[in-house]
């Protein structure tokens, strides 16, 4: 604007300033992160756990719509991870998303990688966690992203003020040497300790009656409270004693408002509730709870009531064009072997996602082969009653890095089946990177294809990141692949994920740059096995030949290697 302007002109001034702020530019935010073990105390016990920044939950992000946050992820751990933005559709730009072996090789111990998040259509609430599917750092790995809107307001009155509500789980111990462990001896995984509400259990753990966490709110105002999921395995109820929620959005994009008593959060997901604080001052508890069997109908009854806005400012555009229907059933498994004992497995279509030394973008973008193969399958090799008693273990699933490959700018639909093989069937967090999907409808039973879609929400859908597929039932979901890149597709509950309930969805490029992949940035870490770079190797040689040249002082001898290394340096 010209300032000089502005004393001859004060009514143009105005008019000016309003102006600006209409056409605010999108910002650019940057983060370090630093990934470090530290020591936690809950439950009366002390453990050391990694966490970022030395927080738990970690650091939280705030942007504005649009905006791009540069996040530079320093690991001073002792193993090699990664870092995911839960429901951030990052356009054109896979090499940013954080999905170990498939997107990116894990950051090493004393290496670094900047993450460039693009933001884009997302609004309100989502998470970042360390991503992968042979560990469980990201219990501990975790923390909020907040996005505001952009040159313009809520779609909802503004409220008076906000609160971001984690819930994890607590290990009293290092959760991740078990499943180290578990993962070589193919067993179940450990029961969690606690559950916890932005790191702390609730007042009738042990040792947690001081710390519990308590939020202080004025009376008569409205709240937007932040939900976010970061279970390791379990959807939960969440209700605020004699009080309404009021939900308004769910995985970063805004719903018809509608008042209820409790919401249900699938794994991963993250929901804005409001709620109003017209109770007669006083305590008042924030309470999850896990369904039972018998509550898969309140969890149903709840999930029917969202719906997109589907307004002129936030449309829909559910896909009516389907080029690909894809079928996909999710079972637990077993391979019995000779002796009698098992290795527990899941799978997708009856294929256990492996991981490939080379993650799949890399070797996509460079054509390198053997790395994955483009085989994973539209629809089970079997059919059977996918939801019967199913105690036996006949469908011997395959191990391997299949994936799937689009077209860009198909439109995809497919059908979640959950099976009830070892009479296991259990609900899944059905979640894609890259694309976000509007969820048609779900039920229970085998999918039936003539009667089903007659129940499908076509007008206003919800549109998420992460949907329950529910215990013994289906779910369907449509996308437009618009995303070229490779993103993960699987199951987001710890325990199920670690057995291979996962594949890759390949979206090629569209014929113009504006379709196409980003090229990769120049620092991507490096897949080789050996943690050493060649300029690492020259440090440990030269620390080791000073710690060798004192040694060789002290004994007042001279060592010919020492020389040679001299001159080599
Ligand atoms: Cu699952």
């Amino acid at each position: 604007m010209d300032v000089a302007l502005a004393p001859a002109f004060p009514v143009l001034l105005l008019f000016l300033v309003g102006i600006s702020l209409w056409v605010v530019e999108a910002e650019v935010h940057h983060y370090d992160f630093v990934v470090a073990e530290k020591n936690f105390t809950r439950l009366c016990k002390t453990k050391s756990m990694l966490v970022v920044n030395g927080q738990f939950p970690g650091p939280t992000i705030y942007v504005h719509k649009g905006d791009t946050v540069f996040v530079n992820v320093h690991n001073h751990g002792d193993y090699g991870l990664t870092i995911h933005w839960h429901g951030v559709k990052q356009p054109r730009n896979p090499w940013s998303d954080g999905s170990a072996y498939i997107t990116q090789c894990p950051i090493e111990p004393a290496k670094n990688f900047t993450y460039e998040v693009v933001f884009s259509e997302e609004e309100g609430t989502l998470w970042w966690h360390a991503n992968s599917n042979r560990d469980w750092t990201r219990n501990t790995v975790h923390g909020a992203i907040v996005v505001y809107p952009h040159g313009s307001s809520y779609p909802f009155p503004t409220p008076h003020g906000e609160q971001i509500l984690i819930f994890g789980t607590w290990f009293t111990y290092d959760v991740n040497k078990v499943i180290k462990e578990i993962l070589r001896t193919g067993k179940d995984v450990p029961i969690s300790d606690a559950y916890t509400i932005n790191g702390q259990p609730g007042d009738f753990c042990a040792c947690s009656k001081e710390m519990t966490y308590r939020w202080r709110v004025d009376y008569g105002k409205t709240y937007l409270i932040r939900l976010v999921n970061a279970l390791m395995n379990e959807e939960f109820f969440f209700a605020i004693a004699g009080h309404d929620l009021t939900v308004v959005g769910i995985d970063g994009s805004y719903l018809k408002p509608f008042t209820t008593s409790y919401v249900m959060l699938a794994t991963g997901q993250t929901m804005d509730v409001l709620i109003e604080t017209n109770q007669s001052p006083g305590r008042y508890y924030m309470a999850e709870t896990l369904p039972s069997y018998t509550d898969y109908d309140s969890a149903t009854r709840f999930r029917k009531n969202l719906k997109s806005l589907a307004s002129k400012e936030h449309p829909v555009h559910v896909p009516r064009n389907i080029t690909t229907r894809m079928y996909i059933t999710a079972s637990m498994d077993r391979i019995v072997h000779a002796d009698m004992d098992y290795t527990l497995l899941s799978s997708l279509n009856n294929i256990s996602w492996v991981n490939p030394s080379t993650d799949v973008l890399q070797a996509y973008y460079r054509n390198l082969s053997g790395i994955y193969t483009s085989d994973f399958p539209n629809e089970p090799p079997y059919y059977f009653d996918f939801v019967a008693d199913l105690g036996d273990t006949s469908t011997h699933p395959l191990k391997g890095a299949k994936v799937k490959i689009l077209e860009y700018g198909e439109e995809v639909e497919i059908v979640f089946q959950s099976t009830n093989l070892l009479n296991a069937s259990d609900e899944h967090s059905m979640y894609i990177h890259g694309h976000k999907y509007y969820v048609l409808g779900e039920g229970y039973g085998n999918f039936n294809s003539t009667i089903d879609p007659e129940t499908y929400n076509l007008v206003d859908p919800p549109y998420l990141s992460t949907a329950s597929l529910p215990v013994k039932g289906w779910l369907t979901i449509r996308f437009k692949a618009n995303n070229p890149g490779a993103w993960a597709m699987y199951c987001q509950e710890g325990r199920h994920l670690i057995w291979g309930m996962n594949t890759v969805l390949i979206v090629k490029n569209g014929i113009n740059p504006e379709t196409s992949i980003r090229s990769p940035p120049p620092n991507m870490p490096s897949c080789q096995s050996s943690p050493f770079s060649e300029e690492d190797l020259w440090k440990f040689r030269l620390n080791k030949y000073i710690d060798n040249k004192i040694f060789a002082r002290i004994r007042g001898i001279k060592i010919e290697l020492l020389q040679m290394l001299r001159f080599k340096l």
